[in-house]
Order: structure tokens, then sequence, then C-alpha cells
């Protein structure tokens, strides 16, 4: 057990570094610092820095579905994550133009809750456009051939509302958060009687911070602090853009359900306040090569919206709101996440380098997680390794072959067509 007063240094301060922080000041952890590059939280890089994010539990692997049910009831119950979570419900589907791949994912997904007893008579099948107005009566298009299936029990998270509750939260219980400190090497002592061992990390405007566990949590971004972290991590990118509702448009779509059509792309109700609808594309993804491996690119590489978003976009809007297919899309840009090998979770001591442990593979879900995923980092650092066969370092996996829950084909950002927009 470490000694709860010695510095804990978490190098990033996204959905993971901040959950870790929290959940090291709850256990009376008293030395915790959270370095983040960005000078805000959630920093601009972060996946979090988002105006919403789905809350589900359905998946295709129910190990996770009871961790998200898990989340899901501290999002209910937690008044520092309470009132962000809503509870809108999740329509769940594929169109009529789905490929294969999308239909197999959105059964096996269904699977998972199916029978669970916390899902008992909150889940109806969608077979036709009248299933679909039941549940959701302001979709007012053809959604021709749309099935599925509508789950009550699930809905969305104000990403970037709930990042500023918990930051608040955790400088209140006495985390150290240092904005625009982005960290230009790790520190290790090394010599011939010792093993090689993280004792901090030096940041670009040159401060050093000591620490006796170094907690990266890094998302996409973590190949290149890590390289060692190899193919079992592949940074990956997904776009969203948004459109601007009137008022009377925002007010006839607050409370639908967040509706994801599997092979196009998923949607929120408009965002309370600013009537901001946002609008994501589904797909394998962009990754960005560099030398081989595929890191995070830069806030500015990620300002824009790929055509082919666009274009599911629209499709997805013309086929369930086609009063709105054509709205301008505002603020179209990727978001990176740290796709695992197997979309689990990589939380583990780093071989070969003491003191230093990773959190990270996030595989596009990590962010429901927000309220209970610092417990399993913590976990790490007590138990001084990783005691989940699922969750351990994994670098004879690799992430660029693995993906079979996804439709399409991953692109590489050079390659990729922009919208005009
Ligand atoms: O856990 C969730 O419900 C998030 S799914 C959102 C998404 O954009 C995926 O659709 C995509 O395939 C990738 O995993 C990133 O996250």
């Amino acid at each position: 057990m470490p000694d709860k007063q010695r510095p804990v240094l978490i190098v990033g301060g996204g959905t993971f570094g901040l959950s870790t922080a929290y959940h090291l000041a709850l256990a009376n952890y008293t030395n915790v610092t959270v370095l983040e590059k960005g000078t805000s939280i959630p920093g601009p890089q972060s996946a979090a820095n988002d105006i919403n994010k789905i809350v589900r539990a359905e998946y295709i692997d129910p190990f996770y579905s009871d961790l998200a049910l898990e989340a899901i009831s501290e999002w209910s119950s937690n008044p520092v994550f309470q009132p962000y979570y809503h509870q809108t419900g999740y329509l769940l589907g594929v169109s009529g133009a789905a490929p294969e791949l999308s239909r197999y994912t959105l059964s096996r997904q269904l699977n998972s809750i199916q029978k669970h007893p916390a899902w008992a008579g909150k889940i109806s099948t969608v077979k036709t456009r009248d299933d679909i107005k039941k549940a959701a009566p302001a979709l007012d298009g053809e959604m021709p051939g749309w099935t599925g299936y509508f789950n009550t029990f699930a809905g969305y998270a104000q990403a970037a509302g709930a990042m500023q509750a918990l930051y608040k939260e955790i400088v209140r219980l006495g985390v150290k958060v240092e904005l625009g400190a982005e960290i230009s090497q790790l520190l290790y002592t090394e010599d011939n009687t010792t093993k090689k061992r993280c004792v901090g990390a030096v940041t670009m405007g040159g401060r050093t911070y000591l620490a006796d566990s170094v907690i990266l949590t890094l998302g996409g971004a973590i190949g290149q602090t890590l390289p060692s972290v190899g193919h079992q991590i592949l940074a990956k990118a997904w776009a969203l853009a948004h459109i601007q509702l009137t008022p009377e448009e925002a007010a006839r779509l607050k409370g639908i359900p967040v509706t994801f059509m599997r092979d196009l792309g998923f949607f929120f109700e408009p965002e309370p306040g600013t009537g901001l609808m946002k609008i994501s594309a589904e797909g394998a993804g962009y990754a960005n090569y560099v030398d081989g491996v595929s890191v995070a690119a830069t806030e500015e590489q990620s300002n824009f919206l790929p055509a082919l978003a666009e274009t599911k976009i629209r499709c997805l809007l013309r086929e369930a709101l086609p009063s709105l297919a054509d709205r301008p899309l505002i603020d179209g840009h990727i978001c990176w996440c740290a796709d695992a090998a197997d979309q689990n979770y990589v939380i583990d001591k780093v071989p070969g380098a003491e003191g230093l442990i990773v959190a990270t593979g996030d595989s596009g879900h990590g962010f429901k997680m927000l309220p209970i995923a610092g417990k399993w980092i913590k976990d790490v650092l007590e138990k001084n390794g990783q005691e989940l066969p699922r969750w351990r370092w994994k670098d004879h996996l690799d992430a660029s072959v693995s993906d079979r829950h996804r439709s399409g084909e991953l692109q590489d950002l050079k390659d990729v067509a922009r919208a005009r927009l």
C-alpha cells in the first residue's frame, strides 16, 4: 500500500485523469497533482471536450454492462454528476441500408441487456416507423427500414459540464491541478543496483514534478509520451458537428432519446440553453500515422469535417428530421480516442519502469465511466499491478487489425477528403 502522503502525479486531465484524482482524493491521498496541457478543463484535445456523450450499458461484452450499470447509478445519484445526466432513453438500431456487420453488432448489444434484471420492462423492439414514433414522437422523417430497439434505461451526460464539476470537486478535495502543463519528458532513475524507476516529469515550461507514482492518462496521445505502448493502442478519431436550432425547434426536440443508427451515426436532444444539436458520424474512424504509429493529431489538424462524415450526418438527418437536413454544420471536427486491440481498457503498471502506471485504451467507451474509472486505476496503484487479465498491458496485440464491430474502413488523415462547408 503506498504512503498516502507521498506525491502522486497524474499526467493528463481528461476523463481517466480527473476520475483518478477524484478517487485518490476520496481515499485520503493528500498529495495528488494533475498536469493538463490545455489551459482549461476539459482541455481542447480531451475527448470529453464535448457537449454530450452517450451513457448506455449495452455492450457486446457483458462484463462492461455491469460496470456501466454501476456508473449509471453514480450518474443518477452522486450530486457531483447527477445534474449532468439526462435519462432520455436510447434508440439503437440500423437504417434500411445497413451492412450485415452493423446488424450483427446491434443484436449482440441487445443480447447483453435483454435478459438483465435491471432492464426488465425497459426495452421495446422497434420494427416499424410507428414503433419509433411511440419512442420518439418528435422524429418526423420516413426513417426507411429503421429497426432496432428502444431502451428507456440509458441517456447521455453533458460531458464538458460534468468535467468542470468534477474539476471543482477535486480541487475542493485538495488535488492540485496545473493547467497549460504539457510534459516534455518523464524522469527516470536508473543505476546498476536498482530497477529503472519513473520519478516524475518535466514540463515544456521547464518545471519538474517529482512523485513516487506517475499515472499516464493521455488518451489518444499516449503513444507520443510512451512509445513502448506499441501497437496495442491505435489513436483513432470520429467526426461530429452541430446544427443550430431555433428556440421553437429546440422545444420540439427536447427530451428525444439518444438516437443511434449504427451504420450512420447518432444525435442527441438539443443542448439545454443553446439549442445546439450534436450529430456524430459512425464508421471505422480516422488514424494519424506518424512513423508507423497512429497518434492523436493536433487541435488544428483535427478542426475539420470529413466529407464522408458530412454525407452520413446529412443522411441521418434526412431520414429522421428532414427539415434540418440542409442546415449549416457548425464546429465540425474529429475527436480522438485510444482504441485498444480488443476494446478493453489498458490499466496496468508499465513493464520495465517501477512507479509508472498507464490508463488508456478507452476504445470510444470511456466517458460514461467518469464517475468510477478512477477506482480501477487506484486499485492498480495500491495492488502494484493489474489483477484482471483483460486490462493488462498487452503489447503482443495489434489494434490495427482488430476492429470487428464497426463497419467501414479506417482512413488515414492524410487521405481524408474534407467537406466543403
Ligand atoms: O460508449 C458509447 O456509447 C460511445 S459510442 C460513440 C463513438 O463515437 C462510437 O460510435 C465510435 O465507434 C467510437 O467508439 C467512438 O465513440
